[in-house]
């Protein structure tokens, strides 16, 4: 990545659509949110879609701060400012994911699992389930198992969503579900899990009704999950 200093005055609105997306790349490595916000609002006044905002700049330009964070060349402060400045982006693009208008079709309680405070892609899923008509309770990140079954207990929600980043805190999903079997009520609601060191494999063997690639799966699977359900 470059060093964006030379670039103080660079004028977002002249690039063109690929230099844009390049700069913004740069832009969200650097932490600089008030730059993210324009270039978001540049192509979405360029008539770009929400989601194609959303996948082609933000969730690209952090995949590219995570395999630098990975090799150890960038640290926890900076990757803190880019997921800052992703948040910056996202402010924008919720309402617009969200405005299909569309009946709602289903509610889910999301959250990340305890020991785990990572809630960029957590929140992704929350705007696109939003977006395709679900009522969204998100609970947050760092949560016990009692706080799932609190807002389960609250929300009676069709679904209950999970999120986790890390090897060390993806077993507890596991945690949760053999609690929610030993309670009873493991029956009562689709469980979905998603979140990056997670596969398909892990999803059964934890006893999930499916594990969630991206936020476009999991809209799908919630989908096809609630009709299976109520067609049942
Ligand atoms: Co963290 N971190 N981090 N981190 N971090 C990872 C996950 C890591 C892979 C980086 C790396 O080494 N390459 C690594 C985990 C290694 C491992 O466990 N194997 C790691 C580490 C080690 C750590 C710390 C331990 C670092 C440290 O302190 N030494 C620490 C842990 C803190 C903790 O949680 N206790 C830590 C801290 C942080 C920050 C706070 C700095 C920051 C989080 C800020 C925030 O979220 N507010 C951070 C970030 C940003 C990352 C990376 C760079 C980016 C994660 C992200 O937001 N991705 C990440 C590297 C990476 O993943 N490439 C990394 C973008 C997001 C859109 O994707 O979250 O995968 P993702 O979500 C997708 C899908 O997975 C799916 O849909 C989403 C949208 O398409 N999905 C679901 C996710 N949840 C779902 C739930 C569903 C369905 C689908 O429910 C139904």
């Amino acid at each position: 990545m470059t060093d964006e200093y030379d670039d103080e005055d660079l004028d977002l609105s002249t690039l063109p659509d690929d230099e844009l997306v390049e700069q913004m790349f740069d832009d969200l490595y650097n932490g600089l949110r008030d730059e993210i916000v324009e270039g978001t609002n540049i192509l979405l006044g360029r008539g770009w879609s929400a989601s194609r905002v959303l996948d082609e700049a933000l969730v690209e330009g952090m995949r590219i701060v995570g395999v630098d964070f990975r090799d150890g060349i960038l640290f926890v402060p900076e990757v803190l400012m880019a997921a800052n400045a992703m948040k910056g982006g996202m402010e924008i693009l919720r309402p617009l994911l969200a405005e299909t208008g569309a009946q709602r079709i289903g509610k889910i309680v999301i959250g990340t699992v305890k020991g785990d405070i990572h809630d960029i892609g957590k929140n992704l899923v929350s705007m696109m389930m939003e977006g395709a008509g679900f009522e969204v309770i998100d609970i947050g990140i760092n949560n016990p198992v009692e706080a799932y079954l609190e807002a389960l207990e609250e929300h009676k929600p069709d679904i209950l969503g999970m999120s986790a980043l890390l090897t060390t805190t993806m077993p507890y999903m596991k945690v949760v579900i053999d609690t929610l079997i030993e309670k009873g009520i493991r029956d009562d609601y689709i469980v979905m899990v998603g979140g990056a060191p997670l596969n398909e494999e892990f999803g059964k063997a934890i006893g999930a009704d499916a594990y969630c690639r991206d936020a476009g799966v999991a809209v799908e699977s919630a989908k096809a999950l609630i009709q299976q359900r109520r067609a049942g």
